[in-house]
């Protein structure tokens, strides 16, 4: 693709610039005045870990952030409201073209962050059906939306897919490179293979300002409790304290390439300013066991004897297995200037340390 991307020079009609920055609020009000602009960012996924961490990132560069919110008296949309006071919620759905081009026409955001998914691998193996269509085809509606809502040519909307390691899968080679091949090995790889193939291949047709960001496991105090960090972290927590016994597990073997959440937002954030939309890879570029996290883990709540505490149950094992993940992110080093700054000792310690302080506070108990 030849076009360059620049802001002044995407090819843009002056009037279509002119209708997109004649929308936006100026946060000085009458101070501000045109042509010193808001930007407007719109982030699907946004009740999740990385939505939550992407849009304080965005709020503290003084963007608009607006987040989609699905469904009917969604519990957590309480949550958003009280942690992401300055937060727009929109109300859409990634299975409904509709509500996506409804969404984009009232916030005419300047980036949109696709970060909604069927995220948990676990699942998608109960619901696969539902994941191909939230987490796979959910990409293309959005897509489809952008291209309705920002023009065939001269589109103004960049766009972000949030990619997923696991779509290399049963690995090719080692480390994973933006050129490894893939082989997904559940029906969330499948569907995430299909969002990053779309993703690149409306940028090739239509010249839409769209990158996929290959993010490799990112954790936090903020994942979910179903994901095995944050299972393994919170039981820690919980056991250190008195409050559980065992914490059982599947497999320990896997191998992860776990970076901080917080450090991967700024890297999806720095894809959308370049001059030209291409795909990264975001990892650590170290490796770990599940079994070297629960260790480690343990080990920082003072419980070295950990193995008395664990046990395992064919329920967490999965029908196909990802076996071992390592990205070598030096694309993103080289053209981003990107490189995480938590390593894997002080990520595991700050999510037993927080887990610890919100587990004593519920219990009504001190942290020993
Ligand atoms: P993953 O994350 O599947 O890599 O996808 P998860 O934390 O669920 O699993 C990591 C590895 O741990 C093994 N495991 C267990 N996993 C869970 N959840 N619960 C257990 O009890 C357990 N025991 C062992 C798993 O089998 C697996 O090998 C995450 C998600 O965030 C995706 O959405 C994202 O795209 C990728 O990371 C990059």
């Amino acid at each position: 693709m030849g076009a360059a991307y620049g802001q002044a020079d995407r090819g843009i009609s002056p009037e279509r610039v002119r209708v997109w920055r004649s929308t936006r609020r100026c946060p000085g009000g009458s101070r501000c005045g045109y042509p010193q602009r808001v930007r407007r960012a719109l982030i699907t996924g946004i009740t999740g870990q990385d939505g939550q961490y992407l849009a304080e990132f965005l709020h503290a560069k003084n963007y608009e952030v607006f987040g989609l919110i699905k469904g009917q008296n969604n519990p957590r949309i309480d949550l958003i409201t009280a942690e992401l006071p300055f937060v727009e919620l929109v109300s859409a759905d990634l299975q409904d073209l509709s509500s996506l081009v409804a969404a984009l026409e009232q916030v005419q955001p300047d980036e949109v962050y696709n970060l909604g998914a069927i995220s948990f691998v676990a699942l998608s193996f109960k619901q696969a059906e539902l994941t191909a269509n939230v987490t796979g085809l959910g990409v293309l509606r959005l897509l489809e939306a952008i291209r309705m809502v920002g023009g065939s040519s001269g589109n103004p909307i960049r766009f972000y897919q949030a990619s997923s390691s696991e779509m290399f899968g049963k690995v090719r080679e080692t480390p994973q490179t933006e050129q490894t091949p893939f082989y997904p090995r559940s029906p969330y790889g499948c569907a995430k293979v299909f969002g990053h193939d779309i993703t690149v291949n409306y940028r090739d047709s239509y010249d839409l300002f769209a990158c996929s960001g290959i993010l490799f496991n990112h954790e936090s105090p903020r994942r979910g409790i179903e994901f095995v960090t944050r299972k393994v972290t919170n039981a820690v927590a919980r056991i250190k304290l008195g409050l559980q016994e065992t914490l059982v597990l599947g497999d320990l073997e896997p191998r992860r390439d776990w970076g901080f959440a917080g450090d991967y937002v700024h890297a999806m954030w720095l894809m959308l300013q370049q001059d030209k939309p291409a795909d990264y890879v975001v990892a650590t570029g170290q490796t770990h066991s599940v079994r070297d996290f629960v260790d480690a883990a343990f080990r920082h709540a003072g419980l070295d004897d950990w193995e008395r505490f664990v046990t395992q149950d064919p329920r967490f094992f999965r029908p196909a297995e990802v076996d071992l993940l390592v990205g070598d992110a030096s694309k993103a080093h080289t053209e981003l200037g990107w490189k995480p700054q938590v390593d894997f000792e002080s990520l595991v310690s700050m999510m037993v340390d927080h887990d610890l302080r919100i587990e004593a506070k519920k219990a009504g108990i001190e942290v020993p």
